[in-house]
Formats: structure tokens, C-alpha cells, sequence
């Protein structure tokens, strides 16, 4: 009995524990005490001058709780007391903090320190203290002792602006929301083949012409920004102890400035501001002085324009096509003794470092530059995995850990049947969480060399600026407690449990972040007699559903068991967060349908029949009815479409028609990136007008044993971004229950 009391009690004081202290990231110390601070009208405040970090508790008071603090001078008995006390505290970010029913009192070594002290006060108080407006509460804190400094020091995010833009009050919203999770780097992707957003003005072509692409419909997309707003985004993260690290991309990524500037390339040009994503295979010239004297005039800007010590000058994804068939590119190679083209990327960033230098400042770069020699005081961003940083911090040089596998946070961070289109991978909140910065690999002697970990947000298929919320909140806290908290101290169980509390704090700011989906099944399925659909969220939270066509609400059906379906239904479902978020909606179509007969066919020969033109530039299906000059001709195997045209030229569009044969009576599982694919003249998959890229369309259906009549229709053409290729075509069938994307295999084909 005893023992069962002793139980209970420990299971009150963790809940008690649990339901007060929310702090992301977790502070290193952290010891409750008695009791609690509540704050009243008038209290006073002791602070340094023009402490920042007194006036952001200062005015997160008076806006949320109408509280109006009374600050005064070296009062020891004053009731909030901040104050720089090297003597105590030693770490530069670190502080010191004791609640308790009479004071508070924040020390720290500088002011960033007393900043982060508040930041974490601040998570002490209920959520809506980050709201703007008046809010009804008690605005207490619970005693407590904290003593804290970061695990490493450098904590970023990288925001891509080029491939889409990001207005400047929208990054200024981002950075709030960085600074509370004390994030200390903004990297700013500033120019890129599909876009040069930082005016320069020596050159201003590069705004004029290289800021704006014409899209494959015809829509142009611009934007860049000015000096003087650089300036303020620079002032404005500083005073949340954000240092921005400028990137100016060479020699690749770089096709936005050979739009404007083509004499700096091998070719001449001329160029057009890139419209799709992946690699562009025109880049700087090497062997081109010029090159360097614009880099260099260009960086004289960039450089008086940001403090910090740090420029970034990419380095990746080079290719070296250019240079080999360059003439003055080969004979830069011969002059300087390079034995090859990765040498010659070498020379090139070791001449930019050196002139970097020269203005004071250092070098970052992508692990490319690795390739061929790397520059000796170059800091290496390590981002096609570890190996390049491991390299690199074993050779003595710093290190920025961004894996791709465990910090791109452009990638899915749930399944790809509910979400919208994103480049692909899958990379959860616990999976960001999971990353340490330090692998094994790097000797114990050299992993100071390890400066830290940066998420990535690159924006190729984030079309709005709350597209980019979504995909960075609520993984970028992960990002930051994983720079703050010492390996020791981090839960992922606590860490999820602590998202209740921090998502309250990021609707205060209106983020639209991800919240998990109601995962398993596809969206579209046909069935013969009954279904019963189990479905999983990625975190525990609470789904809600329908099977009338109306959207879910909060008075919905709750989900607790596998859905029983035995007739045809629009289901919806859609999840809701403890204060009442809810997710977007997710919709499946259930069809009871008599499964498809077979047909008989008399000769059958491999391949399909295919009618298509190269020319024309068609927009959606309807508008291939207009075409004249349709050419005849039969494909042998359908993974030889692609040979038809080069794989990025859009243009024109197919009709194949012919048969599939299906070996047993069963339910399949059917994929296709085509326009529109008809099985037995009945429409399966419609992807007329959405972007071709994976596959929320995929239908379940069942297919009687035998031939079965097939028309695929494609339109070649690029959108978002995405170009779609002849071999996007391929239907893909297999049987429903061994359902494996790495198995996908494009069904034999035939024709009469
Ligand atoms: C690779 S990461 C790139 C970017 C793309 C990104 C998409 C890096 C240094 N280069 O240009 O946006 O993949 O995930």
C-alpha cells in the first residue's frame, strides 16, 4: 500500500513537473523550487542601459498582459533584476536565473546572454504572453534555478529567397520566432540560377534582369532586395543577437547573374534566368580574370552591407561541362599547373577566398570545394551527408553540420499522399531531433572543430511565403534544441510533449506550421465488397473524420479503431491539436465497384501505340484536341520514352494506347505521373493541371486476371517549376497488398 502511495506521489510531482515547464530548447540545469513570481502592475526592474533583453520583456508584458514594469536604477531590492555579472557567468550566451515568490534575477556575461535569459522567462509564463493582444491570465512563473549556455555555438537556419521570395516583413516574422528558440545564425541564400535578390549597385542588371523569370505559363516571378532593406533585416536580427551570414553563389548556381552578365561565363550566352530547378550546367568562367574582378566588386558591397565575419560563397553543384570545352578556362588549367577541372573549382575558390581576405573576412563554403583542395581557412558547410565535414574537421578546418538526410527541411515531413508536392525525402520532427552534430568519425582532438548544426530550407517547391512557415515550424525547434541542449539532457519524448505548449506560442504569431496527418492508405480506392482502414499519425495526436462529405470539426467522430467502409464514401479526416488547430483536411475516395473484365486479344505484340507531336506548347489536356500534325508510331518498352526528347525540353504531348496484362483477379495498386490514364476507356488517374511530381493520384483498383485496354495521355510540359519528361508515361501496376515504392516496376505493354 505504501509503496502504491510512494508511486502515486511520483507520478504527481513528474505530472506537476510536466504541466508547468514547457522551455524549448530544454535549459541545461533546471531545478524547481517553491512556490511562484507572479507579476503585478508597477513592479520594479533593475537592467543595464538600453538593455534589449529588458525591453523585450518589457514590451511582451505590456502588450499581453497589460503589465507596465517600473524600471529603475541599482535598486537591489527592486523585483526583476537583469544584470552583466562576468564574474559569475562565463559562457558568452550563457546565463544564470533564480525564481522565486519575491524576485527574479537574470545574470549573464553580455547582453546576449541576459536576452536568452528573458527568451527562457518568457517560456516560464503561460503561451499568450506572445500574443499582441491584451490576454485574460495570471501571468506567474514557477520557482526555479536555472543555469544554462548552449552546446554549440553556432545554431542556424539557411532560407533559400531565391527559387521564391520572401518579403521583408515575413522574414522579420521568421526571425521572432528564431530568436525565442535562441537560433543565433540566418543564413540568406541570396542568389541563385533562378533568381539574384540582393541589389548591387555597380551592377544593377543584376536586379534588373536577374531578379525576374518568366515561368513555363507565362507568369513572371520577381523580387529582390534593396541596400537599405538589407540594412534593416541586418539591424533587425542583430537586436535578437542573430548574426546573418550573406551567401553570393559561385562559380555554379549562378545563371540569374549570366542572364544580366554574360561576358563573366565560357559562352557569351545569351541567357535566360533559369525557370526550372535542379543543376545548370552554365557557370562562371575560371579562366576569365574579369570573372574575378566582378566577384570581387560585387562582394565589396555584400560585405559593407553585413557585420559579419563570415561570407558564404556556395561552392556546390558545380559542373564542369563548360570549362573542358573552354578555351580560356583549359589554358588558365595549363598556366597554373591544374591536372583537372575539380583543381581548376579549387583555384577558383581559393582566389575568391584570398580576396574575401583581403576585406576581412572568412570563407564558407558547400562541401564541394573539398573537391580538388580545399582553401586553408575555409569553414566547410557539410551537407551531402557527413563525410565532408568529417573530412574537413580531421584536416583542422570548421565545420557546420547540414546533412541532407536529417536537416533539409524543404524535404516531407509526413507522407507525400498528404501533403503537397515537396522534392521528396522524408524527414520527421524526431528524425531532425535524432541528428547529433558530432559524428563518430571525427577524432576527439578536432571535434571543437565542430562549430555546430544549420537547418535548410531551400524554397524550389514552396510557392507561398507560409509555405515556408509550414515546412520549417515546428522542425526548426528541434534544429535549436539540438544546438542548445547538451546530448545528455535531450528527450525526443519530452521534447514532443513540450510541442503542446510551443505551438500555442507559434499561433500567438500566426505560423501556419505542420501538424500531423491522418497517414496510411491512398486517396483514391475502388473496392469489391469491403474495406476496413487503419490509419497513423507521425506524433501522438487526436483525428477526426467523416463519412458524409461534410469536413470534419471539432464535434466530429473521433478515430480510436480501423474504419469500416462497405459502400461508396467520401471519407475526410484531419487532425486536431490539444488547443484546437486542426490540420488541413485529407480526402479519400472510396468507390464499390464490380472488378474490371478482361478483354480478349488475338495477336499481341510488345510494346504501345503512339501517336504524339514534339512541338507546341500545351498547358492541360483539353488543349491537345487542337493539335494538327500528330505523328504515328509504335514503343517497344515503355522505359525507352524518355529517349524521345531531351529530358528537361518541355513541348507537345502523347497519346499511347494499347493493353496491360494482369496475371491474377485482384486489387492493384496503380501509379502514373502522366496527364491522364485511362484502363478499359475508364478514367483511373487525373492529373490533368497538377504539378507531375509523386504521386497523391495513386488508385487502388480491382482488375480481373487477363488484357485489359490502356490509354495514357501526356502533356509535356513544365510546371512549378517541375519539367515533366516522356517517361513520366509509365503506368506502374502491382498488386495492392505488397505496396513497396523501391519495388515499382512499369508494367509490360502491348499492342494489336
Ligand atoms: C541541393 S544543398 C542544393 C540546392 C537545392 C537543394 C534541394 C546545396 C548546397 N545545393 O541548390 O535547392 O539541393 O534540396
Amino acid at each position: 500500500m505504501k509503496f502504491r502511495f510512494g508511486l502515486l506521489l511520483l507520478l504527481l510531482f513528474s505530472l506537476k513537473a510536466s504541466a508547468v515547464i514547457n522551455i524549448v530548447p530544454k535549459p541545461n540545469s533546471l531545478i524547481e523550487g517553491q512556490g511562484s513570481f507572479v507579476f503585478k502592475q508597477g513592479m520594479t526592474i533593475v537592467a543595464p542601459l538600453h538593455s534589449g533583453a529588458a525591453s523585450l520583456l518589457e514590451n511582451k508584458l505590456g502588450h499581453a498582459a497589460g503589465i507596465h514594469l517600473h524600471p529603475v536604477i541599482n535598486d537591489a531590492k527592486a523585483a526583476i533584476i537583469l544584470s552583466i555579472d562576468t564574474s559569475f557567468v562565463h559562457a558568452p550566451e550563457g546565463y544564470h536565473m533564480i525564481v522565486n515568490a519575491h524576485h527574479i534575477i537574470i545574470k549573464a556575461a553580455t547582453e546576449t546572454g541576459l536576452y536568452y535569459g528573458v527568451q527562457t522567462l518568457l517560456q516560464l509564463l503561460p503561451p499568450q504572453i506572445e500574443s499582441n493582444e491584451l490576454v485574460k491570465a495570471t501571468w506567474k512563473v514557477p520557482a526555479v534555478t536555472i543555469a544554462d549556455a548552449p552546446a554549440f555555438s553556432y545554431r542556424g537556419i539557411m532560407l533559400d529567397v531565391c527559387r521564391h521570395f520572401l518579403p521583408v516583413d515575413h522574414i522579420k516574422k521568421i526571425l521572432d520566432i528564431l530568436a525565442m528558440y535562441k537560433i543565433n545564425r540566418f543564413h540568406w541564400h541570396l542568389t541563385d540560377d533562378q533568381g539574384w535578390r540582393i541589389q548591387i549597385k555597380r551592377y544593377p542588371k543584376l536586379t534588373q534582369i536577374g531578379a525576374t523569370r518568366t515561368d513555363a505559363d507565362g507568369k513572371t516571378y520577381s523580387g529582390y532586395y534593396t541596400q537599405d532593406q538589407i540594412k534593416e533585416i541586418v539591424r533587425y536580427a542583430a537586436a535578437r543577437h542573430i548574426e546573418v551570414i550573406p551567401e553570393i553563389e559561385m562559380p555554379g548556381h549562378a545563371m540569374a547573374a549570366l542572364a544580366a552578365y554574360p561576358q563573366y561565363s565560357c559562352t557569351g550566352g545569351p541567357f535566360k534566368v533559369r525557370t526550372t530547378w535542379g543543376v545548370e550546367k552554365n557557370v562562371y568562367c575560371a579562366g576569365n580574370d574579369s570573372t574575378y574582378a566582378f566577384l570581387s566588386h560585387i562582394l565589396d558591397e555584400v560585405c559593407t552591407l553585413f557585420p559579419s565575419p563570415y561570407i558564404h560563397i556556395g561552392g556546390d553543384e558545380c559542373p564542369k561541362d563548360r570549362w573542358k570545352q573552354c578555351p580560356k578556362c583549359q589554358a588558365r588549367m595549363k598556366e597554373e599547373g591544374l591536372k583537372n577541372e575539380d583543381e581548376l573549382q579549387s583555384y577558383f575558390v581559393k582566389r575568391m577566398e584570398k580576396i574575401v581576405e583581403k576585406k576581412g573576412k572568412k570563407i564558407i563554403g558547400w562541401d564541394e570545394i573539398l573537391e580538388g583542395g580545399i582553401a586553408p581557412s575555409a569553414t566547410i558547410m557539410s551537407w551531402r551527408g557527413e563525410q565532408g565535414g568529417i573530412d574537413a574537421a580531421n584536416a583542422g578546418h570548421d565545420v557546420i553540420m547540414t546533412p541532407g538526410s536529417s536537416l533539409y527541411l524543404d524535404h516531407y515531413q509526413g507522407s507525400s499522399l498528404c501533403e503537397s508536392v515537396k522534392i521528396g525525402g522524408l524527414t520527421t520532427l524526431q528524425q531532425v531531433y535524432a541528428y547529433h552534430p558530432i559524428p563518430k568519425a571525427i577524432s576527439p582532438a578536432m571535434a571543437h572543430h565542430v562549430l555546430g548544426l544549420q537547418g535548410n530550407l531551400w524554397s524550389e517547391y514552396l510557392y507561398t511565403p507560409d509555405e515556408f512557415d509550414y515546412q520549417l515550424f515546428p522542425r526548426a525547434l528541434a534544429v535549436a534544441e539540438t544546438g542548445w541542449t547538451k546530448l545528455a539532457n535531450k528527450n525526443v519524448n519530452d521534447f514532443i510533449r513540450r510541442m503542446d505548449d510551443q505551438q500555442i506560442r507559434l499561433d500567438e504569431h500566426h505560423i501556419d506550421y505542420y501538424v500531423p496527418m491522418p497517414e496510411g492508405n491512398l486517396n483514391y480506392m475502388e473496392f469489391t465488397d469491403s474495406l476496413r482502414l487503419p490509419f497513423t499519425t507521425n506524433r501522438p495526436v487526436r483525428v477526426l473524420y467523416s463519412m458524409d462529405g461534410s469536413t470534419p470539426t471539432a464535434h466530429s467522430e473521433t478515430y480510436t479503431a480501423p474504419i469500416l467502409i462497405t459502400k461508396t464514401t467520401t471519407l475526410k479526416l484531419r487532425s486536431i491539436l490539444p488547443q484546437g488547430k486542426m490540420s488541413a483536411v485529407r480526402t479519400i475516395h472510396l468507390t464499390k465497384v464490380k472488378p474490371l473484365a478482361a478483354v480478349s486479344m488475338k495477336t499481341p505484340q510488345t510494346g504501345l501505340r503512339m501517336r504524339y507531336t514534339l512541338q507546341g506548347n500545351y498547358r492541360n489536356v483539353a488543349q491537345l484536341q487542337t493539335v494538327k500534325d500528330w505523328k504515328d508510331t509504335v514503343v517497344t518498352n515503355v522505359n525507352d520514352f524518355f529517349k524521345l526528347l531531351p529530358e528537361e525540353q518541355a513541348g507537345g504531348g502523347a497519346i499511347f494506347t494499347g493493353y496491360i496484362l494482369i496475371a491474377k483477379d485482384n486489387i492493384y495498386k496503380i501509379t502514373c505521373l502522366a496527364d491522364q490514364l485511362f484502363i478499359d476507356n475508364k478514367l483511373i488517374i487525373n492529373n490533368d493541371g497538377r504539378m507531375k511530381k509523386n504521386a497523391p493520384t495513386d488508385i487502388s483498383l480491382p482488375l480481373k486476371a487477363g488484357y485489359h485496354v490502356i490509354k495514357v495521355i501526356l502533356v509535356n510540359r513544365t510546371s512549378g517549376g517541375v519539367p515533366s519528361s516522356w517517361i513520366d508515361a509509365r503506368p506502374f501496376v502491382q498488386p495492392y497488398e505488397a505496396i513497396d515504392n523501391e519495388s515499382l516496376k512499369a508494367i509490360s505493354t502491348f499492342y494489336e
